[in-house]
């Protein structure tokens, strides 16, 4: 360790550390604005200067390393001043339109300005830029006016995600983020992923809001709306509510959305255990007759337009497999709207999900198995939070109710899907059971577990040796889709999520301010939840799961049946 000194105060730190990772440890909180640990990591905001003792200058403290016997002053009145200062030039081209911004209360500039007594905003008045709102993606919205160029968003989309989409054009004061040759987001290939959402520290990015939409469906007599909640949600919609991260909210969630109106309250999760056993099924398939290996799974709407627009050449790998959200609103408008004796033009299927990839992934071709969209809206996480709010609901104090029969059904296996690996293990769950034809003594598969970007395992299945990856995060998936593409990669079976930890960490999750995100692992956190909420199932298999036996009985036949391919496959776009 090394031992220095923060304010007069004796701090021992490892060796390595940075003086913001120091004074974290002693307890003193030093403001950041542009700093992502790992992602972006450029100490240009100025907002974390602090002073070193006989340096000449003022030192970024997310980038300066420390060393024996420094003495560092953080929260002198000259520092406090010159973060004000820059505080102020922020705001000067800034649309300080908080009252009716999506992140007020909730914004890294506005608590900043807070804590540091920042005032008159008419003060700032200076020259501003004005930009047009970016409306062309799907999925997002992206308003310059409240861009402070802090650089995170184009670090994550580049780093994290090996898009690199978005980006600094131009200099000076004419600085502002956009797209190559200023194209709309829409037009360049964006994935969806919102990761660059979730790193925005104000209110310059943000998911299109579906929220009146789903109100408006609700209040119509004449349609019967169903909703269902991704695995990852439960274990992220408490933050918002105050809860402390890591909170599985599962019973109050099912409580809110009925309250909301929804004819009916289903699980995502229940229709997770669906796509294992047509994945599960799809993979030994193509083990047994020579078919195209390896295989990928492709739950993760951002991850198939990863796929589509970066590695068309490996399209064959992929499930035909539907994600979850799409097989649920294939199911609903098929065999339940048959049962419940509904026109499925009546049907509305509203999906909560983590992500924001899913808003453009209900608008897919080949996603209509009764010829009308499987799912109509789809709005994230934080979007349920808006709209609970809207309608007045005390989360809070809520009970903890569960969902509807039949499609609110599942096993442990279908929630541990919102976590990088749990795809894998869910399909292994079922997939060894069938090729043994014996019940697994143990159902954790630990090795495809954790957060780490990139996991392999090898198991002995049924006299063969199933050699399997898992990847998060776009740019580990590319590495391991170069090994594959140039034939270096023996697996079997591959899982990819687009955003990295998996859907606990979507896009469309609840944000996380960076001074918390910088020194815990919020992907751990959430998924700790999800696997938990399994080992407290009394079902754990897929296959066990009750209501998909009843599908299959009444409706599907077996797993891979044609009428299965109808309703729960789709294709991919070369
Ligand atoms: Fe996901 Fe999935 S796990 S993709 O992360 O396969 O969004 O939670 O709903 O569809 O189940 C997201 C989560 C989600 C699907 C499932
Ligand atoms: Fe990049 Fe994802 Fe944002 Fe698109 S949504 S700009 S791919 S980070």
């Amino acid at each position: 360790n090394v031992n220095l000194k923060i304010n007069g105060l004796d701090v021992s730190a490892p060796a390595g550390s940075t003086i913001l990772e120091a004074a974290h440890i002693a307890g003193i909180k030093i403001p950041t604005l542009c700093f992502l640990k790992e992602i972006n990591e450029i100490g240009a905001c100025r907002m974390c200067i602090v002073e070193v003792k006989g340096a000449r200058n003022l030192v970024a403290a997310c980038v300066h390393p420390i060393n024996e016997g420094m003495e560092v002053r953080t929260n002198t009145p000259e520092l406090i001043a010159a973060r004000k200062r820059t505080l102020e030039l922020i705001l000067s081209d800034h649309d300080k339109k908080c009252l009716s911004c999506v992140r007020s209360g909730n914004c890294e500039l506005q608590a900043l300005c807070q804590e540091l007594g920042v005032a008159d905003e008419q003060y700032f008045a200076g020259e501003a830029n004005h930009y047009e709102l970016d409306t062309s993606a799907a999925h997002m919205v992206r308003d310059n006016n409240k861009c402070i160029l802090c650089r995170r968003c184009s670090a994550v989309c580049e780093k994290s995600q090996a898009v690199g989409v978005i980006g600094p054009n131009q200099r000076g004061f004419a600085t502002f983020i956009g797209s190559p040759f200023d194209m709309g987001l829409g037009e360049t290939s964006c994935v969806s992923c919102g990761q660059c959402i979730a790193a925005c520290p104000t209110g310059a990015l943000y998911e299109k809001d579906f929220v009146d939409e789903v109100l408006a469906a609700v209040e119509d007599p004449a349609k019967h709306v169903v909703v269902q909640p991704a695995p990852s949600v439960r274990a992220a919609l408490g933050e918002e509510f105050g809860y402390p991260m890591g909170t599985d909210v599962e019973g109050k969630m099912a409580a809110a959305l009925r309250r909301i109106g929804f004819d009916k309250v289903f699980d995502t999760d229940y229709s997770a255990d669906l796509t294992i056993m047509e994945e599960a099924h799809e993979f030994i398939e193509r083990v047994q007759n020579g078919g195209v290996l390896p295989m990928m799974t492709s739950c993760s709407p951002g991850w198939v337009k990863y796929c589509e627009h970066y590695f068309p050449d490996l399209l064959d790998h992929l499930s035909s497999c539907k994600s979850p959200q799409q097989m649920f609103g294939a199911v609903t408008k098929t065999y339940y709207a048959e049962k419940m004796g509904l026109d499925p033009k009546d049907i509305v299927c509203v999906s909560v999900m983590p992500c924001t990839a899913k808003k453009f992934e209900v608008g897919r071709d080949d996603q209509d198995a009764a010829g009308v969209p499987d799912v109509d809206i789809s709005i994230t996480t934080r979007e349920l939070a808006r709209l609970i709010r809207k309608v007045g609901i005390d989360f809070r104090s809520l009970p903890e109710e569960g969902f509807d029969d039949p499609l609110g059904e599942s096993t442990g296996a279908g929630v541990i899907f919102g976590a990088t690996g749990g795809v894998m293990e869910a399909a292994l769950r079922t997939a060894v059971e069938t090729l043994t034809g014996e019940e697994l003594a143990d159902v954790e598969f630990q090795e495809v577990r954790g957060t780490d970007g990139i996991k392999e395992a090898t198991y002995h299945v049924a006299d063969m040796d199933v050699k399997v990856a898992v990847a998060s995060g776009l740019s580990n998936a590319k590495q391991i889709l170069e090994k594959v593409r140039a034939g270096e990669a023996d697996y079997h079976f591959i899982e990819i999520m687009c955003c990295p930890g998996g859907c606990v960490n979507g896009g469309g999750q609840p944000q996380v301010h960076a001074d918390v995100r910088n020194f815990e692992d919020v992907r751990a956190i959430r998924a700790k939840v999800l696997y938990d909420n399994d080992a407290a199932k009394p079902l754990r298999k897929s296959h066990d799961n009750p209501s998909i036996k009843k599908l299959y009985e009444e409706y599907l036949g077996e797993p891979g049946s044609e009428k299965a391919h109808h309703v729960l496959h789709t294709s991919y776009v070369k």
